[in-house]
Formats: structure tokens, C-alpha cells, sequence
């Protein structure tokens, strides 16, 4: 696919985590804009490597393949990880030593950016009723959450320590579009989600930033005005969607969990995904 870049800045290598993975599958082929060599890795095949291309398959639990992985790398975009709720264990791996193993190759390498793909999950206890901001502490709804709040927690960590800039996308609900009511208020497009990962990795100074991930939706929980200074502008939103929606779910109930509080459905999951 051709695409026109968003930005005119590019980088010498880029690292795509968890490209295998459905948002990875999205952007893998857009990232290439912007710079002259993508490395993309996942623990699960990721085919051969195209032209500009380097690929290495590898679990992100093992701290010298991560090491290796970040050699030679501008910035990262780290999608790789366990993405709902699960048992402990592969979480483990996948979010809590996986990240850890990232940024101590981030230190090594130093590299200078990171962009990591948080979850709404990190604050998935506050109400569907109240608006939050881009400071709101974690209120995580699971052991997925929690992890995602441990990788904010790290990346914030690195900043002060080792000078490492991070942008933490708490991202909403990334699908081809919005599938239930709770959506209309989480939707990415995915074209807005490249517009967010480009600002992030391109905006001049971000420190440790937090930012939602959400298209321009009427009804968000979310506000993102803490983190203008990404330069992040959605020009998407779920509005196009809410006639087919709502018919297919005309009535929630409100007394459900689900529909009390932002993290929806996952409020409700087994901690060990029984
Ligand atoms: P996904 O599950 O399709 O992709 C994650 C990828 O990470 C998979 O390809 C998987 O093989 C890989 N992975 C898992 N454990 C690994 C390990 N130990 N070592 C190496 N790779 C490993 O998830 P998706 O939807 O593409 O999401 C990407 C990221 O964005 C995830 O971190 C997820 O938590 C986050 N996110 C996604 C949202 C969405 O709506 N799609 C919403 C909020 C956050
Ligand atoms: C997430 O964090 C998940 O990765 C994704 O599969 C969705 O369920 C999304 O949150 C959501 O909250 O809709």
C-alpha cells in the first residue's frame, strides 16, 4: 500500500514489537514511511521480510534476545505482550519481565524513545460517568491492567533515571470499528491510531507523557488536553457507526458492572482467566 507520510521526520531504524498481532498487522506496513529500515519481532511468525525489513522472532521474557533486539534502534513502538485478560503466567512473561527487559536494552542500546501501548485497562475501575484526564492514576481492573500500570510505572521510571522518553498510549478499543455501545465512547480507527503513534514519536520533547487512544467520539471518558503538546489530532470518531450500534443494542442494563465502569466487560473477568 502507498501512503503518504505524516510526517516529514524519519528515523534510521525503527522497532515494531508484537507486529504479528492485529494492530502490529496494521501498522507494520505504515511505519515503513517513516523510516529507512522497520525491524519487526513477535514471539509468533512474522512471514518474510520485506524490503526494508528485518525480522527476528523472539519471546520478550528472554532478557538477551530483547538486548539484542534494540541494537542499532532509534525509537521503538511496543505493541508486544499479552493484550487481554489471561492467567498470571503469560503475563508475566509477556508484560511484566517483557517490559522490564525492553527498557534495561532501551539503557544498554540507548535508545531514545519509546512508544508503549498501554491499555484503558490501566484505568479501567473509574465510572463510564465521570471524564478523566491523562494524570489519573491507575485504577486497573486486572491482572492485565495492572500490568499495564506496572509498564506505565516503568517507562516513568526510566525517564528520571536513565533519561529515556516515553509516550504511554492508554489506547481505548483499536478495531476496524466500534461493536458495541461502550465503543462509541473507546473507538481508534486505525487511521487515527497511526496519526497517534507518528505524533508520539515525532513530537520534540514528550518525557514520560500519558494520552488516550481514542478517535474523535462524541460521549469519551476521556480528556487528552494534559497531553496537547503530542500534537495528536483525530480526525476519525464513532459517530458514523451509532445508528447500526445502537439497533444492535438498543438497551443496557444499568446495573451491570459492564456498563458502569470504563473498562466494560474485562471488570467482570476471572483475575486468572478461568
Ligand atoms: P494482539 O494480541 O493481537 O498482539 C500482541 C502481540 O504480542 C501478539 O502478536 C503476540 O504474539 C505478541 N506477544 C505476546 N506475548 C509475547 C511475548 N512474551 N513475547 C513476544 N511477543 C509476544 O494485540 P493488539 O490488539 O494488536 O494490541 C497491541 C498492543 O496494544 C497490546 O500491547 C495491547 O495490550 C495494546 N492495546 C490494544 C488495544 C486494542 O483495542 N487493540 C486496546 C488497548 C491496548
Ligand atoms: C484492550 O486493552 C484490549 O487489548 C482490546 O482487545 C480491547 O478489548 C480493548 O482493550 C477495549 O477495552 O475495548
Amino acid at each position: 500500500m502507498s501512503h503518504s507520510p505524516l510526517s516529514s521526520l524519519r528515523f534510521k531504524r525503527l522497532l515494531l514489537t508484537g507486529a504479528a498481532g492485529n494492530l502490529g498487522q496494521v501498522l507494520r506496513p505504515r511505519l515503513k514511511a517513516y523510516c529507512d529500515v522497520l525491524r519487526v519481532s513477535d514471539i509468533q511468525s512474522l512471514g518474510s521480510a520485506a524490503a526494508g525489513e528485518e525480522v527476528q522472532v523472539l519471546d520478550l521474557a528472554d532478557a538477551s534476545g530483547v538486548k539484542a533486539l534494540l541494537e542499532g534502534v532509534d525509537a521503538v513502538v511496543h505493541l508486544g505482550g499479552v493484550s487481554t485478560e489471561q492467567p498470571w503466567a503469560p503475563i508475566l512473561a509477556g508484560n511484566i519481565m517483557g517490559v522490564v527487559n525492553l527498557y534495561e536494552a532501551a539503557r544498554l542500546n540507548k535508545t531514545r524513545r519509546i512508544i508503549f501501548a498501554s491499555s484503558n485497562h490501566a484505568t479501567g475501575f473509574y465510572r463510564q460517568d465521570e471524564v478523566i484526564g491523562t494524570s489519573a492514576p491507575p485504577k486497573p481492573d486486572g491482572f492485565y491492567g495492572l500490568s499495564k500500570a506496572f509498564g506505565e510505572d516503568v517507562a516513568e521510571m526510566y525517564w528520571h533515571r536513565w533519561g529515556i522518553e516515553t509516550v504511554s498510549l492508554r489506547i481505548g478499543s483499536s478495531f476496524p470499528e466500534p461493536r458495541d455501545r461502550r465503543m462509541l465512547s473507546t473507538w481508534l480507527s486505525y487511521d487515527d491510531l497511526e496519526r497517534l503513534v507518528v505524533a508520539s514519536l515525532t513530537a520534540p520533547i514528550v518525557k514520560h507523557s500519558v494520552i488516550y487512544g481514542m478517535s474523535d467520539n462524541r460521549g469519551s471518558f476521556w480528556d487528552n488536553t494534559g497531553a496537547r503538546h503530542i500534537g495528536y489530532r483525530p480526525q476519525d470518531s464513532s459517530e458514523p457507526f451509532r445508528a447500526a450500534v445502537e439497533a444492535r443494542q438498543p438497551h443496557i442494563d444499568i446495573t451491570d458492572p459492564a456498563a458502569i465502569y470504563q473498562g466494560g466487560g474485562f471488570v467482570k473477568m476471572a483475575p486468572h482467566g478461568e
